[in-house]
């Protein structure tokens, strides 16, 4: 056949998703089967996924998939890096798996780094430093009688995989992002684990994006409706390596940004770079498809808008995104600004207060508004964006000639036209759903429906919804000021 459609489960940081994917030449089409909350449950051990229930999630969207008489040719899972579950002997749950922003790592990843060397960890993993990262939470989780009792340690995406098909495996753009990767080989490092005690037996064998992961487990099959013949195929499982994937560039030149809840900006390489710059610049080496290497850096991202709107909602203000958006359009330009990187921003209960104390902290005056908090916001993350991609074009000696915005931040529109104002470079805004159409893009590849790299994406660019923005004229000397005054803050 000259099309498929291929189920992506796709678990982001509000949201779950089944989408399928109809791929073909010169086809590329998603459809939302089914959409269901994802909220992490506290607990008295801390800040946990909600797991079975966003398991019955996918069951859920694959039962709706066959129900409307889709011949699904694959599934594939993705949800966002670092977050583990645990198995016993029987390969049960130990437990529900902790969310990266549960507090129980905090003041882990100096420790780690007191033992161990910042400079030689670096070189061995070449990740950036993030509190959460996975090899600082099983720090955390040294001597529990969980992980005493684990024999297989799954990433999330690998964990309802085998829930799916029985199968374990560690996909590699998600093992990347543990800690535990050798950058330079792209395999386990036995010496990464033990520096943190842990049993390298744990870690399950790597599968490249693309590898077959199972079929359907019979109970899996009988509930979704769907042949208990149907695969399931690794995919990016890292949501920002799928997304990378459906990135359209066309031409060299290019950067990106994955934005959503995350802002995640850089390049694309073919070697990782693991100098001491890099290292105290504090960009990553995480792997992409096809032996890519992600050279990039988190930048707080969208959480912080997405934040304050949660807590203004819960005090009955205002808090529908586009009125806020159209009240930081007309905002006063540059009033305070912010390091969206401040750790206090990673998870505070309140988040307009978090931006308030940042600014009373560096001499500027608090946003006096909702809209002048979003202004503040937006113009504090598209100096993030200038500042790591000017570092990441120097550190890894390429040069930048455009940069293409994916993700839920491609639709806001402001934030773009921010964005090429104060890098001064050309935007491309779209796809939106570039993390579900790297997940269905790798799945049709494997199944003979796509070709590499290049070929995926010149697809995406012929198929999706892309928006151009030009940096506004007469703008540079006004950002330059700006992100000089930040940088003094
Ligand atoms: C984005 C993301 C990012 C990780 C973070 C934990 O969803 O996967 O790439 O650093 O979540």
């Amino acid at each position: 056949p000259s099309t498929g459609v291929f189920a992506a489960a796709d678990l982001g940081a509000t949201s779950g998703r089944v989408i399928a994917g109809r791929v073909g030449r010169d086809h590329l089409e998603l459809t939302e089967l089914h959409r269901f909350a994802n909220t992490p449950v506290r607990l008295p051990t801390g800040l946990h996924w909600n797991l079975p229930g966003l398991f019955q999630g996918v069951l859920d969207g694959l039962r709706s998939a066959a129900g409307s008489g889709l011949r699904i040719a694959s599934v594939g899972v993705d949800t966002w890096a670092v977050d583990y579950g645990l198995l016993d002997a029987d390969g049960a749950l130990l437990g529900l798996p902790h969310h990266y922003r549960d507090s129980r790592t905090s003041g882990v990843a100096e420790k780690v780094r007191d033992t161990v060397g910042a400079q030689e960890l670096y070189r061995a993993n070449g990740l950036q430093h993030l509190p959460f990262n996975t090899v600082f939470q099983l720090a955390a989780a040294r001597g529990t009688a969980q992980l005493g009792a684990a024999r297989a340690l799954l990433l999330i995406p690998d964990l309802i995989t085998y829930w799916l098909t029985g199968s374990m495996g560690a996909e590699v753009t998600n093992a990347s992002t543990t800690g535990l990767l050798d950058a330079r080989t792209g395999t386990w490092s036995p010496e990464l684990a033990r520096h943190v005690d842990l049993d390298p037996a744990l870690l399950p064998p790597l599968r490249a994006p693309g590898a077959d992961a199972g079929r359907l487990l019979p109970y899996a099959a009988a509930w979704t409706g769907l042949p208990a013949t149907t695969p399931v195929t690794a995919v990016a499982s890292h949501d920002t390596a799928s997304a990378v994937v459906a990135v359209p560039a066309t031409e060299p030149g290019s950067a990106y940004i994955s934005c959503g809840t995350w802002s995640l900006a850089g390049l694309e390489l073919d070697a990782p770079v693991l100098g001491e710059e890099s290292r105290t610049a504090n960009f990553t080496n995480e792997r992409g498809v096809d032996g890519t290497v992600r050279y990039l850096r988190n930048i707080m991202g969208l959480w912080l808008l997405e934040e304050c709107r949660r807590v203004w909602s819960e005090r009955g203000l205002p808090a529908a995104l586009d009125a806020l958006l159209d009240e930081a359009a007309r905002a006063r330009p540059f009033a305070s600004l912010v390091d969206p990187d401040a750790p206090e921003f990673l998870a505070p209960p309140d988040m307009p207060a978090a931006l308030a104390g940042f600014c009373a902290r560096t001499g500027q005056p608090a946003p006096d508004s909702p809209g002048a908090a979003v202004r503040c916001v937006l113009e504090s993350l598209a100096l993030a964006h200038r500042r790591v991609l000017r570092r990441a074009a120097v550190l890894a000696d390429r040069e930048i000639t455009h940069v293409h915005l994916v993700g839920g931040g491609s639709r806001n529109a402001l934030l773009c036209q921010l964005t090429a104002d104060a890098t001064g470079l050309p935007v491309i805004a779209g796809p939106t759903e570039a993390t579900a159409l790297g997940n269905v893009l790798v799945q049709a590849r494997a199944h003979g429906l796509a070709g590499d790299l290049a070929d995926m994406r010149s697809l995406v660019a012929r198929t999706q919804h892309l928006r151009r923005y030009v940096p506004s004229t007469g703008d540079a000397r006004a950002w330059d000021a700006a992100a000089a005054r930040l940088e003094a803050a």
